[in-house]
């Protein structure tokens, strides 16, 4: 049994097979083909594994689950946050043909039920250090809301014994020691190289959160050119201190780039210089992944007084939100390290300045896309193309590029050409000489540093409040996080701030999204057609910043 989806057509799909970008192989030959080495390849705390070690649990997990029942084909909702058993969780679900979702560690409630009713999970597996699973309550009444789970494996749970649906742990799963398993002999086989290996989470601008499928034919030609592009061999020690579910630093070249190429991953569960900084010095890292705040938090850590060794560093990428020049400009001297832009996204499109680029175009663009078959163009709103220089939206389709959200029909009809080019809802501007720079946007998703908030989203839960009649959800400019979140009320009686966050949180929504300033207005400005005109509330509180009220 495989996921539907929605499909390249032949003619490109044989294009892309001929031009040797899909080579029909597996994501876990990803990690299979460096099975016998002894080299490092991931180092989680105080722990390190080999290449040998980690195909070894992986083996070992996969055999577990097949052994628990689990069949290929059925769907896993996991949560894991920066450890190596999200490595391991991953590639021994896709051997197994399980299809896995990874939501973010940040995430609560509500993301994870709309996962779940996206997918339909027969497995699900998490994290006891999770403030949701950190009692038997919340996996409970998941259970209640979607009875096809019927396994629940929790990191850092004591009990080996696989009866019934109770939690049963992870970490014996990986290291063979579950009590109670059949003892059928089982093969595991991944899902076909063109069949939906994994799900993607989309940055979303609407009200439901949205799933991309991606194949393993398509997600391992982006991670193989990555790799060539960014320079990675088996001596590239990457820091991966971003989330590491997300698209960026999974596969832009991300760990599975590095696994990939034979080197090491460190991990880091936050960007914070403090944490990163003796990361650094201590495995000698040479390359990071950061969004452009995280970048400003080191900037200002480094002092006279505070110079920790950062000198095996080469490679500074710097992605998922807009980089200012000046910052661009300060990042060699700084970190005595190379900057590379990437301008990516999880439904497939990556852009990157190249290695060799001259400094102008790695400081002042967001690079190029990284296959010649990525069909980019910039278009008015009537979909004409428009000359180099004028800003316009950026739609795309490719060999890495999706063809649709799963599960999301009507949706699919606004995101996509009829052509099936991807609407991204990007402005960006084209160089003559084909770099992109981003502009603007014109989805209503909020970039707080990288952390995309689907302002839908957040307006449908305040809407749920008794007392808040209107709320137009949008951005505000920060200096370091970019941009921060806002929400505007009109409410039916004095509301403040603080008891709705909480009354948010309670909800069960991840902390990024819960807004950072609220603002009770009368009414809320409107177009002519009578929706929200938010970009005037944009403008309006830009000024009502800018002149400090
Ligand atoms: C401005 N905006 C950017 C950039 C992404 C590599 C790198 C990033 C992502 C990512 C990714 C930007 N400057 N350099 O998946 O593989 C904004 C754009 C884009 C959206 C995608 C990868 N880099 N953005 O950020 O799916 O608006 O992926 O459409 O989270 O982030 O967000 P996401």
């Amino acid at each position: 049994m495989t996921i539907p989806f929605i499909h390249w057509p032949d003619d490109l799909a044989n294009r892309y097979r001929e031009r040797g970008y899909w080579i029909d192989r597996p994501l876990t030959d990803i990690v299979t083909q460096h099975a016998d080495s002894d080299a490092c390849a991931v180092v989680c705390d105080e722990r390190q594994l080999s290449y040998r070690e980690l195909n070894q649990r992986i083996d070992t997990l996969a055999s577990s689950l097949l052994r628990l029942g689990i069949q290929p084909g059925q769907t896993a909702l996991v949560q894991l946050g920066n450890v190596a058993e999200f490595y391991i969780t991953f590639f021994a679900l896709l051997k197994c043909g399980i299809v896995p979702v990874n939501a973010l560690f940040s995430h609560q409630k509500t993301e994870l039920a709309a996962y779940a009713e996206l997918i339909g999970p027969s497995l699900v597996i998490a994290d006891r250090a999770h403030r949701l699973f950190a009692d038997d309550d919340y996996w409970r009444a998941l259970r209640d809301d979607f009875p096809h789970i019927n396994r629940v494996l929790l990191r850092g749970e004591s009990s080996t014994r696989t009866a019934g649906i109770a939690p049963i742990s992870l970490d014996a799963a990986i290291d063979g020691s579950l009590e109670g398993l059949v003892s059928r002999e089982v093969t595991p086989a991944p899902t076909p190289a063109g069949e939906v290996a994994f799900f993607q989470l989309s940055g979303g601008s609407t009200g439901t959160p949205k799933l991309i499928p991606r194949t393993h034919n398509d997600y391992d030609y982006s991670i193989r050119r990555s790799v060539e592009l960014c320079g990675v061999s088996a001596a590239t020690r990457f820091l991966c201190a971003l989330p590491a579910a997300h698209n960026y630093p999974l596969s832009s070249p991300g760990a599975l780039g590095i696994f990939h190429a034979g080197g090491c991953v460190v991990l880091a569960d936050d960007p914070a210089p403090q944490r990163c900084f003796p990361l650094i010095e201590r495995h000698q890292v040479t390359m990071v992944a950061l969004v452009p705040p995280a970048v400003t938090l080191w900037e200002q850590s480094l002092t006279v007084e505070n110079r920790p060794q950062l000198d095996s560093l080469e490679l500074m990428q710097i992605g998922g939100a807009r980089l200012a020049v000046s910052l661009a400009e300060r990042v060699p001297t700084c970190f005595g390290c190379q900057l590379q832009q990437v301008f990516g996204m999880a439904e497939g499109l990556v852009n990157y300045t190249r290695l060799d680029d001259d400094d102008w175009h790695r400081t002042h663009t967001q690079g190029y896309p990284m296959c010649p078959d990525d069909e980019v163009f910039v278009v008015d709103t009537d979909g004409q193309p428009l000359p180099a220089g004028t800003p316009g939206h950026l739609i795309v389709r490719g060999p890495y590029t999706f063809r649709g959200y799963y599960r999301a029909p009507i949706h699919n009809e606004f995101a996509f050409t009829d052509e099936g080019f991807y609407v991204s809802g990007d402005i960006v501007e084209m160089t003559e000489d084909g770099y992109l720079k981003v502009v603007g946007r014109e989805k209503d998703q909020i970039n707080r540093g990288g952390e995309k908030i689907a302002a839908e989203e957040i307006e449908n839960l305040l809407l749920r409040h008794d007392d808040i009649i209107e709320v137009a959800f949008v951005s505000v400019p920060d200096d370091v996080m970019g941009e921060k979140s806002c929400a505007v009320v009109v409410a039916r009686t004095p509301l403040k701030a603080a008891p709705l966050r909480r009354w948010l949180r309670e909800l069960g929504v991840a902390d990024y999204k819960v807004p950072d300033r609220f603002q009770f207005v009368d009414a809320l400005p409107q177009t002519a057609v009578g929706k929200i005109d938010k970009r005037a509330l944009r403008e309006t509180l830009h000024a009502g910043l800018a002149s400090g009220t």
